[in-house]
Parts: structure tokens; C-alpha cells; sequence
């Protein structure tokens, strides 16, 4: 059986949506990063970057939540039409390489920034100056989604089907939730928030996870 090491809410809920989306068989591992268990010997043997998640399957044993993302899906999309998972080589699976690593590479990368200042800083004063300037350049990444959304009309950012990105994106929002401009807040990409809100496995996942409100 396949194993997902996570902490609630961080980058193991996007692999976590889509193993409950696809219906899969997994084991979930909490990591208890309030008593550090991130960075200590048993979870650094088998993780020894100490971040989260982890993704084991067989003797395969991966980290980066969008390529865990991308693995699971490749191994286990073929048997579920409600869900697209582009054929390699297709421009569908083009455009899915494209959001995955323009969000994990661009807002992921900025939203780490937001959330820990300090660790870009020798002098901690400057942490809420650096962490208000992360906010400010979410802006900008997240009206380039919105608009995308307005122009395609459609409701995901591959078309008419949810897919890898959409998870993706849907936890990243999720983490914009204490910004001035949050996710929710976008025309387009507030109703995007709450259409995959609405999703059984995503209620189910937050319910395994203890996540509570707000939610996005
Ligand atoms: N690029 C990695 C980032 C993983 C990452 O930074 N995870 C965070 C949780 S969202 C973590 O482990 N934080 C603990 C720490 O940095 O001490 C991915 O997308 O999987």
C-alpha cells in the first residue's frame, strides 16, 4: 500500500485531495511538526530534506508535492473519466506541466516567503516588511489566474474537467486565506475556491485532516 506522510493543511494536501478524489487505497502518516517529529532521526532516514510530504509507494519513496501529484495520477487515471488526466505529448498535458510548475515554481515558492520571513533574514525586524512585500507580488500571480479563468470560461484550468492543477491551486488559495487580497476574493478564481470546496474529497480530506474554519 502506498503512504503519504503529512501534516495537515502544508504541501501533502494536494496529493492528499487527489488520492481521495481517484478513490485510492493509501495510508496517511501524520508528521507532527508541532513536536518537530519533521526534523528528527526516524522521519529525516526516510525524508532527509525534514520537509513535508513524503510519498512512498513501494520502493519508490518521493518528495515535491506536485510531482507526488503528478505520479499518482499517472499510475491511476485511466479508470476515472470525471477526472483528466492529459495523454503525454497531448497540448492538454502541456498546459498541465505548465500550471503545475508555474504554481509550485511562482505562488508556491512566494507563499513560502509569506509564511516563513525570518528564514530569508538575518535581522528579524525585517520579517513583516518581507512578508508584506510577498504578499504585494501574490497579487499580480493570482489576477494572471484570474483572468485566465475569465477567458477560458471555463470552470478548471484545463477546461471542463478537474485535474492535478486544480487540486494544486485549490491548496495554494487555501493558504492566501489571511491575505488582504485572498483567493476567495477574485471574481473568477473566488468562484474556482468554491466550486472545488464543494468536492467530496475535499470536504472528506479536511475532515481527515482536522481542518476547520475558515477553510479558504
Ligand atoms: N517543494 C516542496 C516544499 C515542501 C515544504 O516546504 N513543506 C513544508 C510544509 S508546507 C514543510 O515541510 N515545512 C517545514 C519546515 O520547513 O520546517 C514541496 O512542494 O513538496
Amino acid at each position: 500500500m502506498t503512504q503519504l506522510y503529512y501534516s495537515p493543511g502544508t504541501a501533502s494536501l494536494a496529493p492528499h485531495f487527489i488520492l481521495e478524489e481517484l478513490a485510492l487505497t493509501y495510508e496517511l502518516v501524520l508528521v507532527d511538526t508541532s513536536k518537530q517529529e519533521h526534523q528528527q532521526t526516524p522521519y529525516l532516514k526516510l525524508n532527509p530534506l525534514g520537509k513535508i510530504p513524503l510519498f512512498v509507494d513501494g520502493e519508490n519513496s518521493m518528495t515535491e508535492s506536485a510531482a507526488i501529484c503528478l505520479h499518482i495520477c499517472d499510475k491511476n487515471t485511466r479508470k476515472t473519466p470525471d477526472f483528466f488526466h492529459p495523454a503525454i505529448t497531448s497540448a492538454s498535458r502541456a498546459q498541465l506541466y505548465k500550471w503545475l510548475l508555474y504554481l509550485s515554481n511562482t505562488l508556491q515558492a512566494e507563499l513560502v516567503t509569506y509564511f516563513y520571513p525570518d528564514r530569508l533574514l538575518a535581522d528579524p525586524k525585517l520579517a513583516e516588511q518581507v512578508k508584506q512585500s510577498a504578499e504585494q507580488r501574490v497579487i499580480p500571480m493570482f489576477e494572471y489566474i484570474d483572468q485566465h479563468f475569465a477567458s477560458s470560461g471555463k470552470p478548471y484550468l484545463l477546461g471542463d474537467k478537474v485535474s492535478a492543477a486544480d487540486f494544486f491551486l485549490f491548496m495554494l488559495g487555501r493558504w492566501s486565506r489571511g491575505m488582504s487580497k485572498p483567493a476567495r476574493d477574485y471574481p473568477h478564481l473566488g468562484e474556482f475556491m468554491r466550486r472545488m470546496f464543494a468536492k467530496k474529497s475535499v470536504q472528506t480530506v479536511f475532515a481527515q485532516e482536522g481542518i476547520q474554519a475558515p477553510y479558504f
